[in-house]
């Protein structure tokens, strides 16, 4: 996936239009945007279609699908259905549950991103330890696309080994969590970036400033 900036908008407000705003106002910077639960709860899974078309957007639905192959696969072709261009699904879950993903993104031209290691803190205990073993999954799988921690580079650094240089990296947890767009940039492709955004008091300037820094 080619990104602007190599920055993916969080887009975590659950207001249409206060969401509508801020892409409005960072619209130069951005061309992909990362929805999850929280707006597609709030305004329905219409809003994918919304980015789409009023921004052309590419879309990623963050909906960490983490469940049996068959219920998995309800959600990605609904997810597919609804205009994404990809969708995040969890590893832990077994190689079974994200092939289900993986054929669905297939069927429609989509992408499937595998998450390894997740960016909280509560991540170490059961996620960490199995990290390394969900990216090997994935690169058995034929999965090119990965999402890692920017608040741990070391761990960035570890999962880029494994997935190898041509794997397309995205990394949370830049800004508000801790990360460092720079050194995240050392491993990943893009930096996913929510409420250092749509937080700010002026998103544009808060996005061009990281764009700044970061070229
Ligand atoms: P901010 O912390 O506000 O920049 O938002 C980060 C975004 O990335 C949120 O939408 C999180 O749900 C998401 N995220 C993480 O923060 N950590 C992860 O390990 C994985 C994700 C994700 O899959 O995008």
């Amino acid at each position: 996936m080619d990104v602007k900036n190599n920055i993916i908008l969080a887009m975590d407000l659950m207001d249409l239009k206060e969401a509508e705003r801020v892409c409005e106002s960072i619209n130069e910077y951005i061309d992909t945007i990362k929805i999850g639960y929280p707006l597609t709860l709030a305004e329905g899974l219409s809003t994918i279609g919304f980015f789409k078309d009023n921004f052309d957007y590419k879309v990623i639905c963050d909906y960490k699908v983490a469940d049996i192959p068959a219920t998995n696969e309800k959600i990605a072709n609904q997810t597919f259905d609804a205009g994404a261009d990809a969708i995040i699904c969890h590893g832990f879950v077994g190689s079974d549950s994200v092939d289900a993903c993986k054929t669905s993104a297939e069927d429609h031209g989509g992408e499937v991103f595998l998450l390894t290691e997740m960016s909280h803190p509560g991540a170490i205990k059961f996620l960490q330890p199995n990290a390394d073993e969900i990216a090997r999954m994935g690169v058995e799988m034929g999965i090119t696309n990965y999402v890692a921690p920017s608040t741990r580079p070391e761990r960035l650094s570890e999962i880029r080994d494994i997935v190898g240089k041509d794997a397309f990296m995205i990394s949370p947890g830049v800004g508000t969590q801790g990360g460092d767009p720079r050194e995240t940039l050392k491993y990943s492709n893009a930096l996913i970036i929510g409420r250092s955004i749509y937080n700010a008091e002026d998103p544009q300037k808060a996005t061009k400033d990281i764009v700044d820094s970061i070229q």
